[in-house]
Formats: C-alpha cells, structure tokens, sequence
C-alpha cells in the first residue's frame, strides 16, 4: 500500500472530500519522492502534484503515480486547485491548519468558492509517518552508518588549537564524502566551557588540552534524517567532568535498554531525569530526553515530562540524555533508535565510551 493509499484509508474520504497539503515533508511521504514547492491534492480517486515549470520534469520522474498540473502567470495553484475540485465536484477540504498561513487559507478559499468547506488535517499525515516502513527503515538505517562513520573519521583530526569551526568543517564534509546528500540539520560543536551551552553554535573558540567537546550532527540520505551526539575529551578530562560522563554515559544506556513497543514516553523520560537528579545534578537536564525523527529532524511523539504517548513498533526515536553546567561545560550523547516489539536497536552506532584524544 503507497503512503497516499495509506492516507486516504486512514482518513475514511468520502467521494467529494479531498486532502489538501502544502507542507514539503508531507508532499514527500505522500508522493513518495517529490521534493518541489506546490501542493498535493489528493482524493479516494486521483492524486496530483500542482506545481509550476520549475519543477514539473522532477515531479514526473519522483512521483510517477501522480498527475502533474502545472500553474502559469494565468493560472495559479488557486486557479488550478478550483479547476479539479470542480472537475471532481469537491464540497470538502482537508487542510493542514498547522501548517499554511492565514493569507494563503484565504487564497484557496477565495479561489474555490463558498459552496467548499475547510476542514483541518489534524497531522493525519505526520501520524502515519510515526510508524516507518521497511523501505523507510533502510533508509535511516543508512543515514545512521553515514553518521557514525563520519565520527570515526573526524576523531584523527581532533587537535589542540583548531576552531570549532574548523571541526564543523571536518565533520560536515565527512559526511558528505561518506554519502551525505544533505545535513539533517545545523551541526553543533561545543568545547569547554560552551559545552553547557544544549544548542551551541560553533564559534572561532579554539579547542584546548582539557576540554569536553560535544558533537552534535546528522546525515541526511534519501530524505530521511539522522541524529547523533558523541562527547570526547581531548586530553584527560577533570574528574568532576569523568563524573558528569558516566552519568549522562549510564542515562543514555539505561533510557535505551528500556525502550520498547508498549511502553510510555513519559516513563522512559522520567528513568534519565531520576538518575541524573539522584547524581546531584538536580536541574542540570532541562531538555527533553528525545524525539521522533524521519523526513523532519524533529517529529512526534518526544519522549518528554509532557508527552504520555505510547511508543509503538517501527518509531525512530533519538535518546539523548545531558548534563550541563554552566561555567565547567556539558556532557550529551544520543542515538537515533527503532523501536522494535521486544525492545529497541540504535541506528546510530559509533562507541559511547568516552574516547579521550
Ligand atoms: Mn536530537
């Protein structure tokens, strides 16, 4: 069954109902490989990708089973989307309300008429890609080895001296030439002190006998994301900072070993924050423990204080306990991980020991 087929069934549509989305991530999913501007229309009958000149090639290629309407200065996606649903006699809209602007709502409804309600998606696409497919699997299992080996490869290049820029760049273009067709997202370097810093940017600091420093970075492949975070020491680190390491090393490995189908996010949140706290870093783990990853870099459900979702077979999470201390510096480390029935299999696999350089 294609993920359009998926949709349609998921959502019941009735013969005058179509779905509507604008959102690149889940024209993605839904086409299975278009990756163009436009909007996808889809209903129990037809499915079309709407899109202008500079992406019709593409989309043909990418999304075989789809039609491909092209917009022009006379005809707009507006004007395109108004043709269809009257040729398809459409009184229904499912509309990603998360997702558009209020203008563009506007546009659409302006442009089909009164006699067309709207009615939001509710994330019905962002919930079937919760769940991945063995193909998607493949994938991130791939972006996760492209990952891991980008980390084996930059430890030989890691020296006294070099900025954290200059290690960004080492990373980065590792990725690349291990078959990165993109970054997941912004890579983050912090040393020292900036290791405190969960989301620090990486900065002309220069790297010194001593310090912690967290790399936090993925590979993207086939459109789907991968997140790791390894902390190293270059030189032998304080023992208070070892200390801070076994730690967030224990968490990590504890959080991982019990994620598995059937349990609760909130409790696999809660086995890192208890044994951090009982550590004596009350306070010290102000983030989330993780989240669902896959076409975005960031889905749901999270493992979270906040979230009571039970996680279920074929999910890939990221588990990514960390300590931070302002002013010492900071310890993460995190898989990208697939929940299995019985259990779960990180697909990110570089060694968690800490390696001191
Ligand atoms: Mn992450």
């Amino acid at each position: 069954m294609t993920a359009s087929e998926r949709l349609v069934e998921y959502l019941h549509l009735t013969v005058n109902t179509a779905v509507v989305v604008h959102d690149p991530a889940n024209m993605f999913y839904l086409t299975e490989g278009y990756r163009g501007e436009g909007l996808v229309y889809l209903t129990a009958e037809r499915r079309v990708i709407i899109t202008d000149f500079r992406y019709t090639e593409a989309a043909e290629k990418d999304a075989p089973g789809f039609e491909i309407v092209m917009t022009d200065k006379d005809h707009p996606a507006g004007k395109r989307l108004a043709e269809i649903c009257q040729q398809d006699e459409i009184n229904e809209i499912r509309f990603e309300s998360n997702y558009i602007s209020v203008d563009e709502l506007e546009r659409m409804r302006t442009a089909v008429g009164e006699e067309v309600s709207f009615v939001p998606l509710k994330k019905a696409p962002q919930l079937l890609r919760q769940i991945k497919t063995p193909a998607e699997i493949v994938t991130m299992r791939k972006a996760g080895a492209i990952t891991s080996e980008a980390f084996e490869a930059v430890l030989g290049k890691i020296r006294v001296g070099m900025t954290e820029l200059e290690l960004r760049l080492e990373l980065e273009s590792a990725m690349y030439r291990l078959g990165a067709e993109a970054l997941a997202f912004h890579t983050i370097i912090a040393s020292g002190v900036n290791g405190s810093l969960p989301h620090a940017v990486p900065g002309a600091r220069k790297l010194q006998k001593g310090d912690m420093i967290t790399m936090d970075f993925g590979a993207k492949v086939g459109g789907y994301c991968s997140d790791m975070t390894r902390t190293v020491a270059l030189g032998e680190p304080s023992p208070e900072m070892r200390k801070v390491y076994n730690t967030v090393f224990r968490a990590q490995a504890m959080c991982e070993a019990a994620l598995a189908a059937g349990k609760n996010c909130f409790d696999i949140d809660k086995i890192a924050r208890d044994y951090i706290d009982s550590q004596g870093y009350v306070g010290r783990f102000g983030h989330g423990l993780g989240h669902c990853v896959g076409i975005d870099i960031h889905e749901d459900p999270r493992l979270s204080a906040s979230c009571h979702d039970v996680l279920k077979a074929g999910m890939v999470i990221t588990v990514e306990p960390g300590v931070y201390i302002p002013g010492l510096g900071g310890v993460r480390i995190e898989n990208t991980c697939l929940v299995k029935e019985n259990g779960s299999e990180p697909l990110t696999t570089a060694r968690k020991e800490l390696v001191v350089l």
